[in-house]
Order: structure tokens, then sequence, then C-alpha cells
């Protein structure tokens, strides 16, 4: 349409909905960019990727994933990977969802803290528990898994001392998506020696956070079934 001023009027643009792909497994590491999306309400595609079949090799899945794990999303139609950075996009592009606090305060520095620390300190170890192959021995040696269970529950104490200090939520008073990633975490120790519900503070902070619709949802659509009470 043309203006009196001889311009051109710019109508805002429409943007369609925005339509994720999310490239997951059951209870691994995508459920944390399952739930952002679910807190968000942003529609979606699940797509299965069979990791017990080794789906996660095949040569059209490593062609979106070069790393042939889970989880990719594919955004605009471009696969991205590494779920931390998943999580940290979806809150980037969905503000409205107050996945993280307002750039700049504070609190967004304290989430860029437990953040990294899940991603980068607790996940690694994770992963070496779970995946001795990574480190080249069907079973770890027992001084080897001696020690990742010491770090990882070493991190539970300080998560927990945390919580009893600072709580309800990672952030303080606040729910945002470090909450999603510490759950995440923390449901993977449930058949650990030591599960994370055995620290107080973590027990509350689980059951307030599986008492979210958003983690109901997503244990109906993955068919999860378990620690879920
Ligand atoms: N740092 C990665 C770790 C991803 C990861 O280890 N995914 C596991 C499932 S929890 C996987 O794909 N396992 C299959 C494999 O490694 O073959 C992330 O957080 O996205």
């Amino acid at each position: 349409m043309t203006s009196i001023t001889g311009l051109r009027t710019r109508w805002p643009e429409r943007r369609a909905p925005d339509v994720y792909t999310l490239y997951y497994s059951p209870g691994t590491a995508s459920m944390v960019v399952h739930l952002a999306l679910l807190e968000i309400g942003a529609p979606h595609r699940l797509e299965l990727v069979d990791v017990e079949k080794g789906a996660q090799h095949s040569g059209a899945y490593v062609a979106l994933n070069p790393r042939g794990q889970v989880p990719t999303l594919v955004i605009d139609g471009k696969p991205y990977f590494e779920s931390a950075a998943l999580l940290m996009i979806l809150a980037e592009r969905h503000p409205e969802a107050k996945l993280a606090p307002p750039v700049g305060s504070p609190l967004r520095a304290d989430w860029y803290q437990w953040i990294a620390f899940f991603s980068s300190s607790l996940g690694p170890a994770y992963r070496h528990w779970f995946y001795p192959l990574d480190l080249g021995s069907a079973e770890h040696p027992p001084f080897v898994r001696e020690a990742v269970r010491r770090k990882i529950e070493d991190s539970w104490s300080l998560v927990d001392a945390h919580l009893a200090a600072g709580g309800p939520y990672m952030l303080g008073d606040d729910f945002s998506g470090a909450d999603l990633l510490a759950l995440m975490y923390m449901r993977w120790s449930r058949n650990m020696p030591r599960p994370v519900t055995t620290w107080p503070a973590l027990r509350q902070f689980a059951d307030r956070m599986r008492a979210r619709p958003s983690w109901k949802r997503m244990y109906e659509a993955e068919g999860l079934t378990e620690w879920a009470a």
C-alpha cells in the first residue's frame, strides 16, 4: 500500500509460528530440550532416534549431527547440537517464556554459571559413568568408577547446599531453564549408588519440578514411566 508521503507502507511482517524438529531418544540429553519446548508452548515435531539400535550413527543422522549423539534441534531448517546450547537458544528466541533472566541482570550471570556447571562439569562425568567405552574399556576399572561416582556425588552435594541456602529454584525465587537442565541430570542418578532424592533439598526440588505440567507431558510423549512418583 502506498501512503500519502509516497513511501511504501510496511505492515509488520506476519511471522509463521516457529516450528522445531527435535531428534530425541527417551530419557536422554534431549529431555531438557523437549521440556523447554513444552514450557515455551512452541510447536514442534519429535523424531525418534533409536539409540539402542545405533540409529545415531546412520549416515542420515550424522549428516545432521556429526557427533552421532542426541539431541539435535532443527531450527529454521538448520540443525544444532549440544543440549545446553539448545536450551539457551530456545530461551533467547522465546523471552516471553522466561526461561532466562534478562540479559545483563545479576540473575543472568547465575543462569550462565549453573548452565555451564551442569553441562561442562557434571555432564561429562555422567557421560564417563554411562559410556566407559569413551575411555576405551567396556567397564571402568574400580578406581576410575569410584572417581567418577565421587565427582557426580560431590556435584550434587554442592547443588543440594545451594538449594538449601537459596532455593527453591536454582536462581532463587523464580523458575528458569537452569532448573530443567538440573532436573534432567538429576533423573539420570535414579539407578546410581546414590540417587539425588537422598539429598533433602534435591528431593524437594525434584518433587516441585516433577509437578510441572511440562514434566508430565514430556513423560507421556516420550513413553517414560519410572521416576514419576
Ligand atoms: N554433551 C552432549 C551429550 C549428548 C549425549 O551424550 N547423548 C547421549 C544420550 S544421553 C547419546 O547420544 N548417546 C548415544 C551415543 O553416544 O552413541 C549434550 O548435552 O547434548
